[in-house]
């Protein structure tokens, strides 16, 4: 048996690292032991520059004063409330502040710990909607190839990715799948959301016309598809799924963990995109990653559509023992109050054009094939080494961390996604290691 006193601390095996490749980490570690505002620390004392806010969700930056103290506060005031049955202050005043930001007519919020746990309530959430509306027969949901709704039973069977379908079973059952909208033939080099492809959506209509509607419940997808590189939507493709899945009775779940709380230089995607799904789904930038939450708003359509029957009985049976966790809680409203004192719900905005140019201007460096970019978000897209897929992206990785700046790669796609705290000269310093290290590659 282990015990802290017997397991020296450099030894590494015990723990198994979600999403590593394992042995090849643990042969040459890469470890982070202190963070603050752009920059990780490492074991070996260096600086690293933050490219990819954590994994997409320190959008305030590292160690943020307001948000370190709520923690420690309410921990020593109130640590931990039963979730069911009971209330504590704090999560009833973050779910008010969320509505505040959320697009109109999205007026309710459920709690969770994570992207992945809120993905499953927004489906779950659909299934029994349909069900007390007495459309019962509404159990088929639709998500699209290439995406990514986290890592539970629901999540990977509406998502897309194939290493997932291949090795997790059966999945669930009455899932159907709209084709991606990544096109590097017609697309390449596109800033913002490229022209070509909107009539994908369409395809929606073929999987309603094959299904019929009236098996149907909910559509998911990333307002920007993140983790499996940044895919960017056509110009108008949200626009028409909101369309036909309003004409067909179908919800929309946008899954904005990753476009959350200001990553596109808005609130939300939904805004960027100016179309208004049934729930949103998020995660993440929540708590600026400081401590798990996910939350998950719903319109009061939905909302509405519970609140019958006898008022002792719950209305909806589901939660997590840490769905508003007061320690959570107080994390998310700091994390709301640094965005609101230093407007990073929409400086993505305004660092748009300077992150364009300068993403853009590594085109036509060795093995780029694309480089794209929307709000503060950005992928350098690299011809594969014949035989070897990932392997060119995840050596960009490594010397990208030696050279002091950390970035994210998946496949052969580089992605990008700094702190909104990041200035133009640090943006600068970004594609200047990462164009010395493109010109490097084998
Ligand atoms: N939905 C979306 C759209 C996500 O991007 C999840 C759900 C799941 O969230 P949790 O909190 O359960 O991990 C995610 C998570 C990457 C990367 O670098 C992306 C995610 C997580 C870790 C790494 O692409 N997305």
């Amino acid at each position: 048996m282990s015990t802290s006193s017997n397991v020296a601390p450099n030894d590494l095996s015990a723990f198994w690292m979600p999403f590593t490749a394992n042995r090849q980490f643990k042969k040459t570690p890469r470890m982070f032991v202190a963070a603050k505002d752009m920059h990780y620390t490492t074991s070996d004392g260096r600086q690293v520059l933050d490219g990819t806010a954590g994994l997409w969700c320190c959008n305030a930056g590292h160690a943020r004063p307001k948000i370190v103290e709520a923690i420690a506060n309410q921990a020593a005031e109130l640590d931990y409330a039963p979730a069911f049955q009971m209330g504590h202050p704090k999560a009833f005043e973050l779910a008010n502040r969320l509505v505040d930001i959320t697009p109109a007519g999205l007026d309710h919020v459920l709690f969770t710990n994570s992207g992945s746990e809120s993905v499953e309530t927004a489906l779950k959430l659909a299934l029994a909607y349909q069900k007390v509306k007495g459309e019962g027969s509404r159990t088929r949901l639709i998500g699209r190839e290439r995406a990514y709704h986290g890592v539970n039973f629901g999540g990977i069977s509406v998502g897309g990715i194939v290493t997932n379908r291949k090795m997790f079973g059966t999945l669930l059952a009455g899932v159907d799948h709209m084709p991606h909208t990544h096109n590097l033939a017609k697309n390449a080099f596109s800033k913002g959301p490229p022209e070509y492809g909107t009539e994908l959506a369409d395809e929606l209509e073929r999987i309603v016309t094959l299904h019929d509607a009236s098996t149907i419940a909910a559509v998911i997808v990333e307002p920007v598809a993140g983790s499996t590189g940044v895919l960017i939507p056509p110009m108008g493709y949200l626009k028409r799924l909101r369309e036909i899945t309003k004409k067909h009775g179908i919800l929309l779940i946008f899954d904005e963990v990753i476009t959350g709380y200001g990553r596109l230089g808005t609130p939300f995607g939904a805004d960027y995109f100016g179309v208004t799904p049934d729930m949103i789904v998020t995660a993440k930038g929540l708590t600026n990653g400081v401590i798990p939450m996910g939350a998950v708003m719903v319109s009061a359509e939905i909302h509405d559509a519970f609140m019958q029957g006898p008022e002792h009985m719950i209305e909806f049976f589901h939660g997590y023992t840490y769905s508003g966790n007061p320690v959570a809680s107080a994390a998310a409203l700091a994390t709301l109050d640094t965005y609101r004192e230093e407007g990073l719900l929409t400086r993505g905005a305004e660092l748009a054009k300077t992150w364009e140019d300068a993403l853009h201007s590594m085109k036509g460096l060795p093995h780029v094939i694309d480089v794209r970019n929307i709000g503060l978000v950005g992928a350098i897209e690299l011809e594969p080494i014949p035989g070897s897929p990932t392997k060119r992206a995840f050596s960009a990785f490594l010397k990208a961390y030696e050279a002091g700046l950390l970035v994210r790669t998946t496949g052969d796609i580089i992605a990008l996604s700094p702190p909104l705290i990041i200035s133009e000269s640090q943006i600068g310093e970004i594609v200047s290691i990462l164009s010395g290290i493109l010109k490097t590659l084998e």
